[in-house]
């Protein structure tokens, strides 16, 4: 049984772009795992007070045979793989963050995992990219569709994509009409 995951990468460290597109090639070699379409690489504020440094972020989506637990360990290994270290401060800088936002409609409130990852709708460096790939997907517990939620998003950080049709700074009202 395959599954739909959505995997928000990220990093703030080091050559960001690099390291963003290896950890989705990383994503790749999961056992029963595929990678699907992967949005384009953002250049963000930092969201939080813990850091000045700026982000490159981007969506993964994933048909994966994997349960959830599994996933986040693979995705763990990786993170430590390319050389985050194990214990560290809740949002230091990192080489590669990877968050698995959604996995099919479930919902888990774990104390390893919580899906859908609970700050996304309020972050618009993950529904800015998560746009671009799947705008028609709708939040599990909101029930509102990616393309509304960043219409209304009040993060007025600064996103902009890299290259492709959405390279430009996304103003900080919404640009999306409300329905
Ligand atoms: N965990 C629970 N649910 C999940 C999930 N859905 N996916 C647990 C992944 N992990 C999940 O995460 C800490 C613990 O969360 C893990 O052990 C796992 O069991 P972490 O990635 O090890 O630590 P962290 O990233 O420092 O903390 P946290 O709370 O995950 O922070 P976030 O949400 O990742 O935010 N600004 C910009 N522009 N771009 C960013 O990418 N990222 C952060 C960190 C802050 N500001 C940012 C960005
Ligand atoms: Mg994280």
């Amino acid at each position: 049984m395959t599954h739909r995951a959505y995997i928000g990468v990220g990093s703030n460290q080091g050559d960001k772009q690099r390291n963003c597109r290896r950890a989705v090639k990383e994503i790749g070699k999961f056992p029963e795992t595929r990678v699907g379409e992967v949005s384009s690489w953002f250049v963000t504020e930092p969201w939080g007070a813990a850091s000045t440094e700026w982000y490159v972020n981007g969506i993964a989506a994933v048909d994966t045979g994997l349960e959830p637990a599994i996933l986040l360990r693979h995705c763990q290994t990786v993170e430590r793989k390319m050389g985050r270290p194990a214990e560290r401060p809740r949002w230091a800088d990192r080489v590669i963050d990877l968050d698995i936002l959604f996995y099919d409609d479930r919902v888990l409130e774990g104390p390893e995992l919580i899906i859908p990852h609970p700050e996304l709708h309020r972050r618009r460096f993950v529904l800015a990219p998560l746009c671009e790939i799947a705008p028609e997907l709708k939040h599990t517990l909101l029930g509102t569709s990616i393309r509304e939620l960043l219409g209304q998003v009040e993060d007025d950080k600064r996103v902009r994509a890299m290259a492709g049709p959405g390279a430009r700074e996304t103003p900080l009202s919404p640009t999306v009409p409300m329905r």
